[in-house]
């Protein structure tokens, strides 16, 4: 565990350094947070980079998430000055509305650029955020809804590979890969019931013990009708109980845990619980 902690730093201070390099090129940047985490989801250390430039937070994997919740954040960043949309970017929902976002965001800088006569050119971009975040999957949309071309731009150092989303939005094609950091314990069970870390930095039953008594605590009414629990079992009870109802049983009728594990967590990341969101805004320091 401890050597685990240590890993992540050395790759998230990489990262960084590159992310940094690359966000001088950048008119605007596009961060992308997990929906049902939006505040377990932000790197910390990436604000100080891009304070400086303008920035869209876009909330990914919308049709997962708690609306009401989700909302509540919403509303929170956009009172600390950002612009934000919720997103589906499996589906594609509202991903057509990135671009008039970022031209909304840019407005003033454009028409400054125009009043010099300058010749009309794309806003360039990049997409931000922690692995499993959905930053591939927007990246496919973004290209599949224009006609893609992808090619080296002369004149920048390292020649980068730039996606022309029509002709004036261009889209770095790698994205910045930024790995969470957590000091908080929460926030650690967080990223790992919704898949975002996957390294076994945390142990499974540690995982599921966190996500049904979490579940039990602000979703009951949905464990109940999933999975025919009363509500006032204790922990292995409801293990017990789910264990029985599904069949996972080994030699001896004793309850087979893993796979109790596996169905608790696909459960929860397939939306068989439905829409679902573990961060709070009353318990984060935003
Ligand atoms: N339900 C849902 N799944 C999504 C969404 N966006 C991405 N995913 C899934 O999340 C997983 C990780 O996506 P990927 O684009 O590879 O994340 P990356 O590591 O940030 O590039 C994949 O299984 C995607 O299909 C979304 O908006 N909704
Ligand atoms: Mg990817």
């Amino acid at each position: 565990m401890m050597k685990q902690i240590q890993w992540f730093p050395g790759h998230m201070f990489k990262s960084l350094r590159e992310i940094k390099e690359k966000i001088k090129l950048m008119d605007i940047v596009i961060v992308l947070l997990d929906a049902r985490l939006p505040f377990s989801s932000v790197n910390p250390e990436l604000n100080k980079i891009i304070s400086h430039k303008p920035t869209i937070i876009l909330f990914n994997k919308m049709d997962l998430a708690d609306e009401k919740i989700l909302n509540h954040f919403e509303s929170h960043y956009k009172r600390l000055g950002y612009a934000t949309l919720k997103i589906d970017a499996q589906s594609g929902k509202n991903v057509n509305k990135i671009h008039p976002l970022a031209q909304e965001v840019l407005k003033e800088k454009l028409n400054r650029e125009r009043s010099k006569g300058l010749k009309e050119r794309p806003i360039r971009t990049m997409i931000l955020g922690i692995p499993n975040v959905g930053k591939s999957t927007l990246i496919n949309q973004l290209s599949k809804s224009s006609a893609t071309k992808t090619g080296n731009t002369p004149g920048v150092t390292k020649a980068q590979q730039w996606i022309k989303l029509g002709d004036n939005f261009e889209l770095l094609d790698t994205p910045g890969v930024l790995w969470p950091k957590f000091e908080d314990k929460r926030v650690g069970y967080h990223l790992a019931i919704t898949g975002a870390i996957k390294d076994k930095i945390l142990p499974e039953d540690d995982i599921v013990h966190y996500a049904l008594t979490f579940l039990k605590e602000k979703y009951l009414e949905r464990l109940k009708e999933r999975y025919g629990i009363q509500g006032d079992e204790d922990y292995v009870s409801m293990l017990d109980h789910i264990g029985k109802s599904r069949g996972c049983l080994i030699k001896g009728g004793e309850i087979d845990y893993q796979r109790v594990y596996t169905i608790i967590l696909t459960d929860i990341r397939n939306k068989q619980l439905g829409g679902l969101s573990f961060d709070r805004l009353e318990d984060v320091p935003l």
